[in-house]
Formats: C-alpha cells, structure tokens, sequence
C-alpha cells in the first residue's frame, strides 16, 4: 500500500493484529536509504515504532521550513498603499486596517463590496479563519490545540482558557462591525478562493498564498506577509508549527503480499534524493533543470536546481502523494527568485522561506517545548479514544464560530466549559499524558 491514508489508529489496530507486516527487521538488513533518513533526522525512528515495538509503515519525510510557522496572515498590499495605510502590528491596528478596507473602496469600482477578512471554517484545515486571529491571545498549533510550552508533566489545551474567551470577544467584536465575512465558517475554500481572485478579500490567512487566491491571477501578486499580531499581553507570538520533517506515513506491506522484500526495496530506492527530482517534481528539461554556476538556492547556499515554468496538471510526477525524502537543504536547494518576478507564483517558495525567517524570529519554542506530533494510543482505547477527541474538536469549532456570529452568548462560557468536561474533556487530557508518558 502507498500513499495510503490510515490513520496512526489504524497502523496501531493493523500493525499490532499482524495485518501489516513489521518492518523492523527489513529496514535493520535490507534498508539503505530509508538508514540515510534516519541518520540525518533521529527524531523519525522512534516516531514509527508502535506501541509493542513493531513498525508497520515506512515514513514520508519532508523538512518543510515554512511549516515551522504556517499560520500566517496576508494582506492586500495594494489595498493598503491605495490607502494610506501601513502593515498591522497590534490588534487595534488590524482592526482600524480591516475598517479601513471597509469603507475607502480599495478596490475602487465605486461600490462598497469589500470583505475586509475571509476564511475557511473556523478552526480546520490551512485557511482556517480563527487560529491567526486567536494567536494573538493564546498560541496554539492549529488542530492540536495544546498549550505552548508543554512543560512535559500535564498536556493541557487551550480552548478552555480565558485568553481564548478574550480572543473569541475580540473576534465578535470585528464581525459585528462587519469585518469578517458571515460565510467564513461556512464556505469551502474554492468559494473563498472566487470572492479573494475577484478583487474582494482584503486579509486572508494560510500557510501559502496559493491556497487562497488562484496562481494565474494578478491579485496573487498583491497579498503580501503580514507577521503575527501583537495581543493584549503586548507580545507577538508565533506558535510552533513544524519542525518535524515526518508528515506521514504512507507505505506499508500487507501480510498477503507475495514478495515483501521487493516491496521493500522499491520503497527503500524511493528515499534517494536523486530520485526526488523526478518523484516530486517531474522530468529533466520539462518540469526542472539542474542548477547553473552562480545561480542561488532559497537558502542562500549554491542551487541544485531550478523549477521551471509549467502547466498543471503534468504527469510526469507523482507530486506529495506517495512516500518521499526532501530534506531541508533538497527544498531549500531550489534555485531562488527575487527582482521583478518576487511576487509571482514561481517565486512563492523563496516569499515562504523569507516569511517563515521573520515568523520564526517570533517562535520562542522548538521541538522540546511543545508536546510531541505524534502520539500514539494503544489499541485498546484507540477507538473510544479517537471518537473523543473528534467529539470534543468538533464541538471547540462549533462553538468558536457561534461565539464570533453572536448565536451563542459570550456569556454562556462557564456552560460550554461545563459542556466540554461532561464531554470527557478530563479523560482526553488523561488517556493523551498517559500514551506521551508511554512512549518515553
Ligand atoms: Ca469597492
């Protein structure tokens, strides 16, 4: 099975019960390149070892420096030079920028249609509308929801806190002067992606620009990096988001496969950088070219190669859906763009890599102050467990969004604390320490 979708449930449920064969003794004598992986990043090992010892599937790994920090915020540039005004820095002045919008015709057809903030849901997925706007009161990696740091003795998360309730009347705040879009907890994100690429959406946020306005328009161009707001404390924050290269693991063997060692093999052969280029990206002299003297990658350091310009889709290319090995000096390889051409889409990897390096400039944790990516839970709660904690995330998000439209009084916050105990929010918290404390 490859690019396959299981669950670390489901790794757990068929790894322990025999279904997936145990890789452990394939990758001791007949792995090579997957040994490289694991000499350049420690961190991956014990990462795919579950609870019992097994390793039922083989990791994709991809050092992403711009998901370190992936909750940024962007804004119209030309809105904000067309106005007279400058990047926000604290929430008060995001806050008369987003009024601003609203009111001066930015995009200047004379009517008042601006959306001065827009998003996808409220809490899930890349484009979600609150997690920038919330970080400015408590940091939280979105869709984890732990407290930063975690001091390594009680997991706890944040939605429970005050400063999220402050966040949450803040927010109320901005929708009832109609700074935020009434469907950004509805829409889905081609919706979104239509009213941005129409000249509308003055503020977006997302780990890259792409996933909010479309790549062949002029306003892709205009959205520019706006750093995390500063809050109420008088800090600016930027959560810990990445910094684990393991993003998956998607190749595993079955206990019917008639040559699991071949599999194995072909698997193995994938994780050499060489054949990156082609798994990645495409073909040579179509979709990359090998770097020339003097041409310089997104880290500064000499190229390895360079993109070029192509039309999607291309099939030459098994693009991120199968088990792949980009480290940070393979992504960061590509030869940069800068001058002219900063703003267009094939220069986004050079805005993100600049981006992140400010963000980060704002991250005050790494790796061993935030709790661990991948936690897993024995097979015997597995199930009660998970069902929990999708119980519990999905009434978080309702109730966000309630708060920010009003359908739900800010008053009631006791209630919807009460509402997440007798959910089972102290056994999620409990079953979640005691797994991290497991695998120690
Ligand atoms: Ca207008």
């Amino acid at each position: 099975m490859f690019g396959s979708a299981l669950t670390d449930a489901e790794r757990v449920k068929y790894g322990t019960d025999g279904t997936l064969v145990d890789l452990t003794d394939y990758i001791e004598n007949n792995g090579f390149w997957i040994k490289q992986m694991f000499e350049y990043d420690s961190s991956v090992k014990p990462q795919l070892i579950i609870p019992g010892g097994k390793i039922p599937a083989m990791p994709d790994y991809s050092l992403t420096y711009h998901g370190y920090s992936n909750q940024k915020g962007w804004i119209r540039k030309d809105w904000v030079n067309t106005l007279g005004l400058e990047y926000p820095d604290t929430i008060e002045d995001f806050r008369n920028v987003l009024i601003a919008f609203r009111d001066g015709d930015p995009n200047g057809n004379g009517q008042k249609d601006e959306i001065p903030f827009s998003g996808v849901s409220a809490l899930t997925g890349l484009t979600d509308s609150l997690s920038y706007l919330l970080n400015a009161f408590i940091p939280f990696k979105r869709g984890d929801f732990w407290v930063e740091p975690y001091d390594g003795k009680q997991v706890d998360v944040v939605y429970t806190h005050d400063e999220w309730r402050d966040g949450l009347i803040w927010i109320h705040d901005l929708y009832q002067e109609g700074l935020i879009d009434p469907e950004s907890f509805t829409q889905d994100s081609t919706l979104a992606k239509q009213k941005t690429t129409n000249d509308q959406v003055g503020f977006r946020t997302a780990h890259a620009v792409s996933a909010i306005v479309d790549t062949q328009s002029p306003i892709f161009e205009q959205f520019d990096i706006v750093l995390p707001l500063t809050g109420p404390s008088g800090t600016k924050v930027a959560p810990l988001t990445g910094g684990s290269g393991l993003v998956g693991k998607r190749f595993a063997i079955t206990k019917v496969c008639k040559n699991p060692l071949t599999a194995f093999r072909w698997q193995d052969s994938m994780y050499d950088e060489d054949v990156q280029l082609w798994l990645a990206i495409g073909l040579e002299g179509k979709e990359w070219r090998k770097a020339e003297d003097g041409e310089v990658g997104i880290n500064g350091k000499p190229a390895l190669y360079a993109l070029l310009e192509r039309t999607y889709p291309t099939n030459n290319t098994w693009s991120q859906s199968i088990a792949s090995y980009r480290t940070a000096e393979w992504r960061l390889g590509e030869a940069s763009v800068y001058g002219d051409n900063y703003f267009v889409y094939a220069a986004q990897e050079t805005r993100l890599y600049n981006a992140t390096v400010e963000y980060m400039k704002y991250c005050p944790y790494t790796l061993d102050d935030v709790a661990p990516y991948t936690i897993y839970i024995s097979a015997d709660i597995s199930t009660e467990y998970n069902d929990l904690k999708t119980a519990i995330n999905e009434y978080v998000e309702q109730n966000a969004a309630l708060f920010v439209t009003g359908d739900r009084d800010l008053a009631e916050w006791d209630a919807y604390c009460e509402d997440l105990k007798a959910i089972g929010l102290e056994q999620y918290l409990k079953w979640t320490q005691e797994s991290i404390d497991a695998a120690k």
